[in-house]
């Protein structure tokens, strides 16, 4: 009960009610989310990384953060956006969209009980008859017309932004298949893998969350703009990460596109979210987002598995492409 009580007053306190005025917070000043702290040597260019003296360390998968990018226990707001997108769609939501909604559900509320009051049969028992009220109807015709003005400035901003991705640093391919998902990294020698649903017992020994996570899970840079190919190989499927406020449909035949960019390494998870047939329900997703050099590493491994020379952007120039594996 505690548990319950303490979510919802801090639910409510992120609405930000207090000082919630109708009008569009500016989105321009959406502020950035802390930024992770990411170790200098981490963030690296071509030129960074010395492969003499700077070797590439080995890959190790990352522990999932129980509080970031996957479902609260009692949680009843939106995750914790960890791309630009979705802290701009989330600061539309807590600053405008939910303000909007409590003030007409509070009026209309109060009009309700006003009117059952005011017009109850003992002390009104004379109805009126007219049946028209021109200012009123202007009235109510005008106002929710301006506020839908209003809601429409920031979202078609937030449109924008989402069909607007920056040049993309990686691209990789997704297909939806019954009921996994298939990745592709087409610039790194079609490196490919599916990624299916592990039992409880994987779960536990991980630390993940059950039902979420993936044998094997999408791997990409921290900071880098991912760019994602998205279909499917048989029904309707639907690639869904709600940390980073991407749903994208994945249709036979049809190659969708949608982009993020996470700053702050860890696992996130998302599940399909297109009815696609009895096992909809187990075909979750997990995306690792990692520091550069461990994403090269990790990739330079899944090569070397796979039997693919070693190629694509930025292997050569972390060292990796002496044919070795890293920190083997
Ligand atoms: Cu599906």
């Amino acid at each position: 009960m505690t548990l319950t009580l303490a979510s919802v007053v801090r639910a409510l306190r992120r609405l930000g009610l207090a000082g919630a005025a109708l009008a569009a917070p500016s989105l321009a000043e959406v502020p950035a989310a802390t930024p992770p702290p990411m170790p200098a040597d981490l963030v690296s260019g071509p030129a960074a990384a010395d492969p003499v003296t700077a070797p590439v360390p080995a890959y190790a998968p990352l522990k999932p953060d129980p509080a970031v990018g996957q479902p609260q226990p009692w949680g009843i707001d939106l995750l914790d956006q960890v791309t630009p997108v979705g802290r701009q769609a989330l600061a539309m939501v807590h600053g405008l969209l939910n303000p909007v909604m409590i003030g007409i559900s509070l009026l209309v509320c109060a009009l309700l009980v006003w009117t059952v009051v005011r017009y109850r049969e003992r002390a009104n028992p004379v109805p009126a008859k007219f049946s028209h009220n021109f200012r009123l109807e202007v009235t109510w015709t005008t106002i929710p017309a301006l506020i839908l003005l209003v809601i429409a400035v920031p979202s078609f901003r937030l449109l924008a932004a989402q069909y607007s991705p920056p040049k993309a640093d990686l691209v990789v391919k997704v297909t939806g298949y019954q009921w996994y998902w298939g990745y592709e990294y087409p610039d790194y020698g079609g490196v490919s893998f599916d990624a299916v649903m592990v039992d409880r017992a994987e779960a536990a020994r991980r630390g993940a969350p059950y039902l979420l996570e993936t044998d094997n899970r999408l791997v990409v840079p921290a900071g880098k703009t991912v760019k994602l190919l998205v279909t499917a190989a048989d029904v309707i499927h639907s690639w869904a990460v709600p940390a980073f406020w991407v749903k994208m449909d994945a249709v036979p035949g049809r190659v969708n596109e949608t982009w993020f960019k996470v700053d702050r390494p860890g696992v996130y998870y998302g599940q399909c979210s297109e009815l696609c047939g009895t096992k909809h329900g187990f075909m979750p997703i997990a995306v690792e987002v990692v520091p550069e050099q461990q994403f090269l590493a990790w990739m330079r491994a899944k090569q070397a598995e796979q039997g693919i020379p070693p190629s694509g952007p930025g292997i050569a120039a972390a060292g990796l492409a002496a044919g070795t594996t890293p920190g083997a």
